[in-house]
């Protein structure tokens, strides 16, 4: 156990009052300070967006980049280091939309990362346009008819492309929430985890009572290795929305497949020298 103080930070938080981030946030650091996990040992990335704003509120390392790209710093910091904990804690559109791309990309690789995505189905800090989780028919600051594109299913999304381990969770729920966190923290390799989170400015459908009627969690004895079962889970949305571990897949993280990097010490901890390049830069001379 690593004193809860320690993960505290200084900086003011602009978040609205009443924001799921709130809950997020201290079931983090409540996760973090119950693992044992020293704020020297671990790495929060993320993108751009009020979700994406949690490195600065909370003393630890941090990086805070550009919109759609929390996952490439978070790779480079894992491979160069691995003896960190990375975990991305960003929005939805960041996470979705933007970063959709290399989303795909680090299922494929099964990078030992945690990814918290805050899902309040919105854009909230550019004030309330259509994410790529917002609903067909929901009308929003910028969609004044209603979204028109189809919603993205980022659970169904995960487990279709076999990802290791995907999950979901809800800011109301802070209890499940961090026992989400943790099992994602102690995955051996790529964890999602979609935490449904009200934006009570900007989303005036997804609220904290829309999702409480809503959720429920896993029956017991569901088996999360069952990939069958798992997309017909992924599948359910609307009245009732299951939360809890969807999908796991045991398979060696990027990682441990590496050859310069499996069974070493990280990079960072290596010897070298610009001396170790010159025979390679002779081939090329
Ligand atoms: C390349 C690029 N496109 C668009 C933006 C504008 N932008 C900044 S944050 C954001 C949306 C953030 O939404 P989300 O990730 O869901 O986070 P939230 O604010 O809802 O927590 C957008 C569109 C940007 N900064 N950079
Ligand atoms: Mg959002």
């Amino acid at each position: 156990m690593i004193p809860l103080e320690l993960f505290k930070s200084n900086d003011e938080i602009a978040w609205c009052p009443g924001c799921g981030n709130f809950s997020i946030l201290d079931a983090l650091k409540e996760s973090l300070s119950e693992m044992g996990l020293h704020p020297s040992n671990v790495v929060i990335a993320s993108g751009i967006g009020q979700a994406a704003k949690t490195p600065h509120y909370i003393n630890c390392n941090g990086f805070n980049g550009l919109h759609g790209r929390a996952v490439p710093p978070a790779v480079a910091i894992k491979m160069a280091n691995k003896d960190l904990k990375v975990i991305i804690d960003s929005g939805d559109g960041d996470s979705y939309g933007e970063g959709g791309n290399h989303l795909l990309h680090n299922i494929r690789r099964n990078v030992d990362i945690s990814h918290f995505v805050h899902d309040n189905q919105i854009y909230g800090l550019t004030k309330g346009q259509g994410s790529p989780t917002t609903a067909v028919g929901q009308k929003t600051s910028m969609q004044l008819d209603g979204v028109i594109a189809n919603q993205f299913n980022p659970i169904f999304f995960g487990v279709a492309q076999g990802a290791s381990f995907v999950a979901r969770s809800f800011s109301g729920d802070k209890e499940h929430l961090k026992e989400m966190m943790k099992a994602a923290i102690s995955h051996n390799g790529y964890a999602l985890l979609d935490i449904l989170q009200p934006c009570v400015t900007f989303n005036k459908v997804n609220t904290f009572k829309w999702y409480k009627e809503r959720v429920y969690k896993l029956e017991e004895g569901y088996d999360p290795y069952d990939k069958e079962m798992a997309l017909k889970k992924a599948s359910e949305w609307g009245d009732k929305i299951p939360i809890g571990i969807i999908y796991k897949q045991d398979r060696p993280s990027y990682m441990d497949m590496l050859a310069h990097i499996k069974d070493k010490p990280p990079l960072v901890k290596r010897e070298w020298s610009p001396k170790d390049a010159e025979k390679y830069m002779d081939e090329l001379r």
